[in-house]
């Protein structure tokens, strides 16, 4: 691999297909991509992350195309990860206009200066959240304004996507069955924004009180400077109501950008986050150390026969490993 910082001039530079090769490196854990993500990270804090989720087919694509329009239309430069999408972005879909490129999976396409990338990630190494959060900073230091992150929102891998995310817009259509029921799941605490889209069909009217009255059974926010979710609807297939989801995204950024909201928010995620590594890294030290997976498989079967003792083994381990750390240095 070249150096990490020519690597990372050339996808700043606007060199798709580096930015393609980074991404692929980062995904699959690649050992040159510790040093490129470290070189990235201070040129990937400014782009702001913005999550949407919702159940499948709820219109999360067409309103992404609709989203990145309004941003290009402003002179920002915007992205797309998709992860692990049950039907795949293509450009005419993210446009609106009559080009179609297909958009490969596991590729990144460059469509009208937006870049798309899908992942299909399931059983990542070290989580789909990890490495979704690795290729939307990689991505963001190419110079990106605003990063767009689609997931399904069903199982608790989307909810860690949505923790890195600074702002979440949650999609609901009426008319579902579930749409109530996966907001009682959690989501009515991650949503920043709701958007009711499909509001041409019925039953919009009646799941905008339902999700006004359990924000209210939830407590509507008290103090004056507290974020209480709005709620938008849209007709995604016409673009009506896109333009209030902008304009409420907008105002999202600008309370995140006050009193130092955003870096808390970002730094509730790397709490989480630098555990995981340091754990990650804790254990690739065993590995080296001799305490590897041949080395657990054989202690699990002494602890399962009652010969050896897990609580004085554990002890007795790390005692071994930091002691095998220091003699290297
Ligand atoms: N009637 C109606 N159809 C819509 C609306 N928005 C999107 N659709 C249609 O709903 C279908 C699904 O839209 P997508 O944008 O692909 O939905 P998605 O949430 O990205 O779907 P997945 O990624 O597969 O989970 C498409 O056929 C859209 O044309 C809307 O507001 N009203
Ligand atoms: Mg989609």
């Amino acid at each position: 691999m070249m150096p990490a910082d020519e690597f990372v001039a050339r996808i700043r530079s606007g060199d798709v297909r580096a930015l393609a090769r980074a991404v692929s490196l980062v995904e699959n854990g690649a050992p040159e991509s510790r040093e490129l993500l470290s070189t990235c990270f201070p040129m990937s804090r400014r782009a702001l992350r913005l999550g949407i989720t919702g159940v499948p087919g709820a219109g999360k694509s067409t309103l992404v195309s609709h989203l990145v329009q309004a941003w290009r239309a402003e002179g920002s430069k915007a992205a797309v990860v998709a992860v692990d999408p049950s039907s795949p972005f293509t450009g005419g879909a993210l446009l609106g206009d009559r080009i179609r490129i297909q958009e490969r999976a596991g590729s990144l396409d460059e469509i009208n200066g937006i870049y798309v990338r899908s992942m299909a990630t399931r059983g990542a190494l070290g989580g789909l959240a990890e490495t979704t959060g690795e290729v939307v900073d990689v991505i963001a230091a190419s110079g990106r304004d605003v990063i767009l992150i689609e997931t399904v929102g069903v199982g608790q891998d989307e909810v860690e996507i949505v923790r890195l995310a600074d702002v979440t817009v949650v999609v609901v259509v009426p008319g579902m069955g579930d749409a109530v029921q996966s907001l009682k799941a959690g989501i009515m605490e991650i949503a920043d924004i709701f958007v009711i889209n499909k509001a041409d069909r019925e039953g919009a009217d009646r799941l905008e009180k339902e999700i006004l009255s359990m924000q209210s059974l939830v407590g509507v926010p008290v103090a004056v400077n507290q974020w209480s979710a709005p709620v938008v609807k849209t007709v995604g297939t016409t673009g009506e109501g896109v333009e209030d989801l902008f304009a409420a995204i907008g105002r999202r950024s600008q309370w995140l950008a006050q009193e130092g909201r955003l870096t808390a928010r970002r730094e509730a995620f790397w709490r989480n986050r630098i555990e995981k590594m340091l754990r990650e890294a804790l254990i690739n030290e065993a590995g080296v150390h001799g305490i590897g997976q041949q080395e657990m498989g054989e202690y699990a079967e002494q602890v399962a026969m009652g010969t050896v003792d897990p609580y004085q083994l554990i002890p007795a381990l790390t005692k071994r490993l930091f002691n095998s750390s220091k003699e290297l240095q």
